[in-house]
């Protein structure tokens, strides 16, 4: 009886009486050492889903991505590679929080019951995880779930969020999206740059320094930098140090770099030279210099939509292919950037709550949708329907035949499953190496907005609730009103305050015309949030 199985093998993984878990923005996450009864269930779940889905392969990645390294977490992927849908997150909550073992496989019961699930048929799973010290015994929660409901699994080990992603995909298209393996994944997006960084009219690229956070992204990006060879890619490759689990995320990384708005201490580079981070488990992708005067500049994920938006549109009119492309950012996008896609671009722009489940679906509206927190989490999707234009169109021209070629490498170039720091990391290569540009002229694109992202501590951050994609509070109404009160004194000032998803935290976001102004604003509303 899988009942029996489950409740033995949940004894091993008990759930604390005083603990409430819920799947949020990324998933469970939280201090690792609260994570292995989540892991267990989480196991379940991914069985059902799996079953749920006529055995289709469901991952699990183990990450806590940017957070602390003595946190921990896990998400589900659904079977294209997205994340899993918003029904099973619920699903996922209740069976997490079920008091005692007995309960727990009831709920597991009364969740097959409901969603008539055969839990008698195959249930197929890949896994990986980052390289916290705490995954080990993570999986192993979680393989007990999964061997006692008699799943078949695949561990994939260190791998980054995304080439989960990409291995789901994979699998469930039987490698029509590429090699289900994570060296399938180096050949499909390496082959597409080279082909690109070859082609007619291309800048070889200069030398350029990426920050690994000291995560995964690091044998990663010196994998797959291997494969595409240094005189396509010269890249010099910092904070990588993974045997040394306690430097992850620290004073390095993608969240690092964009809070903090200086370089990582380890990167030391000349005037002009780009930089780019990585985050924890390599999903967001930030890009940065110092000008000729040494100041710090900023290329953010809002950067980089604008610029992937721009060069698609630009290709699409060469090759005289109608797109309808579009925009997807949250309220943390910096002003600048929204009314450049607008009113230079010409491109629409939706505005979704932060979580890359919203950004992602907002986007398939569109036949192409640019989709990018501002930091630095995102991709660019392209519908079935831009694909089969794209893949049909006879060109009349060698000019259209060109443009043409370079969209179909494209669209391979580019993980479509989930927002990729690797992945865009060679977009921007390849796009800067097409446009002969450098960091400079890619920043003048516009000129944010001075803006400050502030982490405020509180006691119960769920009281704080938003509406209007999170750019204002419902509750507390009275720190929406001092907000409000607050922001009427600066010039273009604008602020916001959210509880993260992620983190024991609420953020606080504030841009205004003069840095002292956005400084002063963002520490102004940290406090009326702190008081409350
Ligand atoms: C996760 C989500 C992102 C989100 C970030 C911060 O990223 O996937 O969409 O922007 O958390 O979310 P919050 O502000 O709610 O803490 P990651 O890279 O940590 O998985």
């Amino acid at each position: 009886m899988p009942h029996e199985k489950i409740i033995e093998a949940s004894s091993k993984h008990p759930k604390p009486a005083d603990r409430k878990f819920t799947y949020g923005t990324a998933g469970f996450r939280m201090k690792a050492d609260l994570l292995d009864p989540v892991m267990f269930r989480v196991g379940l779940v991914a069985a059902l889903r799996s079953q749920k889905l006529n055995s289709a392969t469901i991952g699990v990645m183990i990450t806590a991505s940017h957070n602390v390294p003595a946190d921990n977490g896990v998400k589900l992927v659904d079977p294209m590679g997205e994340m899993l849908e918003p029904a099973w997150e619920v699903y996922s909550t209740t069976l997490s929080n079920a008091a005692t073992d007995e309960e727990l496989a009831a709920e597991y019961q009364k969740l097959a019951d409901q969603l008539k699930i055969d839990t008698t048929r195959s249930a197929k799973v890949v896994i990986g995880r980052d390289t916290r010290e705490s995954g080990p015994a993570l999986l192993k929660a979680l393989t007990d779930a999964l061997d006692a409901v008699g799943a078949e699994y695949e561990d994939h080990g260190i791998v980054t969020t995304p080439q989960l992603h990409y291995i789901v995909r994979c699998i469930n298209t039987h490698g029509l999206y590429g090699n289900p393996h994570e060296n399938g994944y180096y050949e499909k997006l390496g082959d597409a740059y080279k082909q690109l960084m070859k082609a007619h009219g291309v800048k070889q690229p200069t030398k350029f320094t990426v920050d690994c956070a000291n995560g995964v992204g690091a044998p990663a990006l010196h994998k797959l930098a291997e494969y595409i060879g240094s005189d396509i890619f010269q890249v010099e490759i910092v904070n990588d140090q993974i045997n040394e689990p306690s430097k992850l995320n620290f004073q390095c990384g993608a969240d690092f770099v964009k809070t903090q708005q200086r370089l990582p201490p380890a990167s030391k580079v000349e005037n002009m030279v780009r930089c780019a981070s990585l985050d924890g488990d390599a999903d967001r992708l930030i890009y940065y210099y110092n000008d000729d005067k040494g100041n710090f500049r900023l290329l953010d994920g809002d950067k980089i939509a604008t610029l992937a938006a721009s060069f698609i549109g630009g290709l699409a009119k060469d090759a005289n292919i109608d797109l309808n492309i579009g925009v997807v950012q949250t309220a943390y996008a910096n002003g600048s950037s929204t009314d450049y896609i607008k009113k230079i671009l010409g491109l629409p722009v939706i505005c979704t709550p932060t979580g890359v489940k919203h950004l992602h679906h907002a986007a398939l509206a569109f036949d192409v949708g640019v989709y990018f927190e501002a930091n630095g989490h995102g991709t660019v999707l392209f519908s079935n329907n831009a694909i089969e234009k794209i893949q049909e169109l006879e060109p009349e021209s060698p000019g259209q035949a060109e443009s043409l070629k370079k969209l179909r490498i494209f669209i391979d170039l580019i993980n479509q499953t989930v927002g990729d720091a690797l992945s865009d990391l060679l977009m921007v290569e390849v796009i800067l190496a097409h446009k002969h540009w450098g960091p400079k002229e890619w920043d003048n694109n516009y000129t944010d907005l001075p803006n400050r992202l502030v982490r405020v501590e509180v006691t119960d951050r769920t009281v704080f609730k938003t509406t209007d994609a999170e750019r204002r509070l419902i509750e507390p109404a009275t720190v929406q009103k001092k907000i409000d009160e607050l922001v009427l004194k600066y010039s273009k000032g604008r602020a916001f305050a959210r509880a993260s998803g992620t983190e024991d935290a609420v953020r606080v976001y504030a841009e205004a015309a003069t840095r002292g102004e956005a400084e002063e604003l963002a520490r102004l509303v940290a406090e009326i949030v702190a008081q409350y």
